[in-house]
């Protein structure tokens, strides 16, 4: 228990059940003092978040519904935030979505809506939450959000995410090059595979899964708390001088192979 993250606002984007990497920075977040405010997407999600803030001893939290691939759901979230905060110092945006018949197979086999909805929700909307950020990231700041190996290598049945997740991670240095001159850092933590709702239904993930234990130069997965404890870093006064970079937290799995 430390207090990296008193008195900073922090909108967590991407918290969908108890496994979702979101939630294990939530966690991580609260434990460091930080006055979080949380997105979510669907009812479901508005309810675990409800159970878990209360076990973690907080009422009352602020909780926005977000559906990043709608601008005006977009605009109307910051609206309500303005009403919460006079300044946000940190975004976590977790979020990623393709459809699922797109993530196995022949890449070349990519439908058009279904390349543009992978590029909508999981690399566009780190763009426009950035620009709505903007104007009340006024103390300076950080923004964080979840990328993968896949953007920088072809790995089996990635596919689209890959491609959406290279345009993340682009963006994530173009952004950077915007907010610096507010004081505002960008970055990617490319994080090793883990169990949540968007792993556990993908084609031989188990496998996949067994295959970098034994590749991974720690020889084992990283946990959520690990990749959470580097955004702790870049949310933190630690990690100020860090903009535009992406992160492994992979137990050093991208360095070898
Ligand atoms: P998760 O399923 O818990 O989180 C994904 C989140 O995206 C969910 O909360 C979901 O509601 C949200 N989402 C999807 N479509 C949305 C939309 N239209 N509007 C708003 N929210 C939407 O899974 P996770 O593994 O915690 O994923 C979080 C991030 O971490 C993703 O960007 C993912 O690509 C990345 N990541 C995951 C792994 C892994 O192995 N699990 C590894 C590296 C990176
Ligand atoms: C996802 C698909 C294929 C291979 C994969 C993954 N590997 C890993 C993931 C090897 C680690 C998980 N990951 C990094 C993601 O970014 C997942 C994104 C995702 C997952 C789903 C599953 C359910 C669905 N749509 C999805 N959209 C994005 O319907």
């Amino acid at each position: 228990m430390g207090k990296l993250l008193k008195d900073k606002n922090i909108l967590i984007m991407g918290v969908a059940n108890k496994w979702s990497i979101a939630w294990g920075i939530a966690k991580k977040f609260i434990k460091e003092e930080a006055n979080l405010i949380f997105t979510y997407l669907g009812d479901k999600s508005r309810l675990h978040l409800e159970k878990f803030l209360m076990e973690e001893g907080i009422d009352n939290p602020k909780l926005i519904e977000c559906d990043v691939s709608k601008d005006e759901d977009i605009e109307n979230a910051f609206k309500e935030l303005r009403k919460e905060i006079d300044v946000l110092h940190g975004v976590v945006h977790s979020i990623a979505f393709a459809n699922k018949d797109e993530l196995q197979g022949f890449y070349y086999n990519t439908s058009r809506e279904g390349y543009l909805v992978a590029q909508d929700i999981s690399s566009y909307s780190l763009v426009a939450i950035s620009r709505n950020a903007q104007p009340l990231m006024t103390e300076g700041g950080s923004i964080v959000t979840l990328s993968y190996l896949g953007a920088e290598r072809a790995i089996t049945n990635y596919n689209v995410m890959g491609v959406a997740k290279a345009a993340l991670e682009a963006s994530v240095r173009y952004l950077a090059v915007d907010l610096g001159i507010n004081n505002v850092t960008v970055n990617s933590i490319s994080a090793g595979p883990v169990k949540t709702t968007s792993a556990k239904g993908i084609r031989d993930f188990t496998k996949l899964l067994r295959g970098f234990e034994d590749v991974a130069p720690l020889k084992r997965l990283v946990t959520t708390e690990e990749i959470a404890n580097t955004a702790l870093f870049l949310c933190s006064d630690l990690g100020t001088g860090v903009t535009g970079e992406n992160i492994h937290v992979d137990c050093g799995y991208h360095i070898v192979g």
